[in-house]
């Protein structure tokens, strides 16, 4: 028997959703394209003047809206990632 982290016992249990205890391709395909979906909405919500790409400016403000200050050089490292 193969022990799972909570996280992935939590992504098997809501992407399963014909419930036979594993993923079949189309089951793992739609958990892809919404989390693929996610990953947009966010990204869409963090490039403020919707220019397609992430300034220092964007990822320091996300990040101050956390509460996390960083520095320049900080997002500079995040946005050669
Ligand atoms: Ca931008």
């Amino acid at each position: 028997m193969i022990l799972l982290s909570p996280t992935t016992q939590d992504f098997l249990k809501k992407s399963d959703v014909n419930k036979t205890g594993y993923l079949d391709l189309y089951e793992f395909t739609d958990y892809l394209i919404e989390h693929e979906r996610h990953l947009h909405f966010h990204f869409k919500e963090l490039d403020q003047n919707q220019d397609g790409k992430l300034c220092l400016d964007e990822i320091q403000g996300a990040f101050k809206r956390i509460g996390v200050v960083i520095t320049t050089e900080e997002a500079e490292k995040l946005s050669k990632r």
